[in-house]
């Protein structure tokens, strides 16, 4: 059995819950080949990264996949690429608010994700729910962890990736694209489905 560590973020930014560990601790401990081991994330720049990789020290996971909330989006979307870069429009949870430093001084301008992206975001699809790749994690602490994990397993054989989710119908009001709980899982399940 191969092994999936699989992440999701705490509340921030006046939230009271995040769609992306609502969803990430409902899903089974097996999923097709993998065994999954799942972990809360602080949503704080520089710590996300130094806990997701304690984790990994722990789990010795194959693949790290790590998932957030991306309020305004109406689909699932696995990140293609994080950059090198922090840039917070709002503070994190620790009050910390970067202006375009960087994640890794003198690191690569951007790493691309070594998950099948795009064949993640069809596995969505044919699952009948709504899934696109996405270019763009943004700069703050999801883009943080992803370019963290990216950088720390490069030359690796540990694959990582980020998949960010919409709102959830009781956060997003009449404004915002949302999805169900429900499918959120089931988006995630396909999306791993399609690793190999
Ligand atoms: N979304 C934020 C950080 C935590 C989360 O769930 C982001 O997109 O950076």
């Amino acid at each position: 059995m191969k092994r999936l560590m699989i992440t999701g973020f705490a509340p921030f930014g006046g939230d009271k819950i995040n769609p992306s560990w609502e969803a990430v601790s409902r899903l089974p401990d097996r999923i097709g080949g993998y065994e999954v081991f799942k972990c809360l994330i602080p949503v704080e720049f520089g710590h996300a990264g130094e806990i997701a990789l304690e984790k990994a020290e722990v789990f010795q996971p194959d693949v790290i996949l790590c998932i957030g909330q991306a309020g305004g989006r109406a689909a699932v979307t696995p990140e293609m690429l994080a950059v090198n870069l922090r840039y917070a429009s709002i503070p994190d949870n620790a009050g910390q608010s970067p202006e375009d430093t960087p994640v890794v001084p003198g690191g690569d301008n951007a790493l691309f994700a070594t998950v099948p992206v795009r064949r993640m975001a069809s596995a969505i699809r044919e699952a009948g729910l709504p899934g696109t790749v996405s270019l763009s994690a943004g700069a703050y602490v999801c883009n943080d962890l992803l370019y963290t994990m990216l950088y720390s397993f490069r030359g690796t054989n540990v694959r990582c990736g980020f998949i960010h989710l919409p709102y959830l119908p009781e956060q997003a009001g009449d404004r915002y694209p949302s999805l169900p709980l429900e499918s959120m899982i089931e988006a995630l399940k396909a999306a791993i489905l399609a690793l190999d």
